[in-house]
């Protein structure tokens, strides 16, 4: 039975990623966030005390956990620095897949060596006319022999140029929409691979996001996850598990905002007083916390769920759907409760807000979830 409370080991993985985000991560965000430029050395340190990897299999190198502590991780991580814990989520978004469906042969070719040093993966799944429309993407899968021939471009690929491996969902052709998905593993270096300019996003800048083209990429047949037709199952099957992760980074996200909130709140003097008491302030961060640890529990029960191999789809919808709402609503009080200084640089509010938004995009934007959420109420 699913219970909301955390194991010695579990509260030990909490404490280290929560060490690792105050002594590497909060000290270099701001600045991460200014350049845009991606912290690769923070990869390193995460790989070395295992805080990435979570779920892989121990014997393929990973942490051999389940997504219920990948999102304990990845809430403290987050409330460092939402743009580098993507860049993080998204390396286990990449290898989701594999952890479903790879063949021992697979695992032994792709995520041991992946996992045996600092490296990150990437999930190529969104396209320029193929967003909330999944089953629409046009990278095409040609089969030639024993390979597959890969053309089309891949948009706003979190880990794009910094990624070693390419997970790339791709149709053998696309009026089968759906029936067509191929999932195929692709080396980051192979032949025909480009990359298109960084992207100048409003938040999660530390994250590295780019096109990818492939232009008559050969990709070995047995590089393929799954059967022929079966990936667009698959890749809803990850999605599914991952969304977890990112309601945690909201969860994260949501919490330091809450936190910066309640210091300023106490600290910050006007009509004579500190403004937390008044009763305006006290109800905002009221509102807050009751959000932060509903969405906390929805996140758990929906890791949980994934970790038991039971179907989540409904329950980390809803998870990723409040979450990601909730942070972008406490991110953007927290803001107004700083008042004109929140509009500034000078303090992280108005950062966690532009991150925030982002929450409520990516991985299914906040209408997605609603469209999966009530078609399991309605079928
Ligand atoms: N798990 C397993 N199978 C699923 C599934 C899930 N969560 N959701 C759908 N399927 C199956 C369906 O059962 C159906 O299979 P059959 O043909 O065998 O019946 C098939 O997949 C097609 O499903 P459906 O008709 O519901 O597909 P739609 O084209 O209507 O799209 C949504 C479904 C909207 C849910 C999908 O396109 C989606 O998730 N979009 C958002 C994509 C996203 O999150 N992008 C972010 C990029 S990654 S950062």
């Amino acid at each position: 039975m699913f219970n909301p409370s955390l194991s010695n080991e579990q509260n030990a993985l909490r404490d280290l990623a929560r060490r690792f985000t105050q002594n590497e991560i909060v000290p270099i965000a701001a600045e991460a966030d200014r350049s845009g430029e991606y912290p690769w050395e923070l990869v390193e340190k995460a790989h070395a005390i295992g805080l990435i990897n979570v779920t892989v299999p121990e014997e393929y190198g990973g942490g051999g956990l389940g997504h219920f502590e990948d999102c304990l991780v990845v809430e403290e991580i987050a409330a460092g620095c939402a743009g580098i814990c993507s860049s993080f989520v998204t390396s286990s978004l990449g290898l989701t897949p594999l952890n479903i469906a790879a063949t021992p042969e697979q695992m032994e070719r792709f995520m041991k060596p992946l996992c045996a040093e600092p490296a990150l993966a990437a999930f190529c799944l969104t396209e320029p006319g193929a967003g909330s429309d999944a089953a629409s993407i046009r990278t095409r899968a040609r089969r030639d022999g024993d390979f597959y021939i890969l053309n089309g471009t891949k948009r706003f690929i979190t880990n794009a140029g910094v990624a070693r491996l390419y997970t790339v969902a791709a149709t053998l052709d696309p009026k089968l929409r759906h029936r067509g998905f191929v999932v195929l593993l692709v080396p980051a270096d192979a032949a025909g691979i480009s990359l298109g300019k960084e992207e100048d996003k409003m938040g999660q800048r530390a994250a590295s996001t780019r096109e990818v083209i492939f232009e008559d990429v050969r990709v070995p047949v047995e590089s393929r996850l799954g059967r022929e037709g079966a990936g667009f199952r698959l890749v809803m099957d990850t999605l599914d598990k991952l969304r977890a992760e990112v309601a945690a980074m909201a969860v994260g996200v949501a919490r330091a905002a809450m936190e910066a909130a309640v210091k300023y709140a106490k600290e910050r003097e006007q009509f004579g007083q500190p403004i937390a008491s008044f009763q305006g302030i006290q109800f905002k961060l009221a509102d807050m916390a009751i959000k932060i640890e509903a969405s906390r529990l929805l996140v758990w029960r929906a890791a949980w769920m994934a970790d038991q191999g039971l179907r989540n789809g409904y329950e980390s919808a809803i998870a990723k759907c409040f979450a990601a709402d909730s942070a972008m609503q406490i991110a953007t009080d927290a803001v107004q409760i700083f008042g004109g200084y929140g509009y500034t640089k000078e303090y992280p509010v108005e950062k966690y807000m532009r991150d925030a938004k982002l929450l409520q995009i990516y991985e299914g934007t906040s209408e997605i979830q609603r469209l999966v959420i009530s078609r399991w109420l309605l079928k």
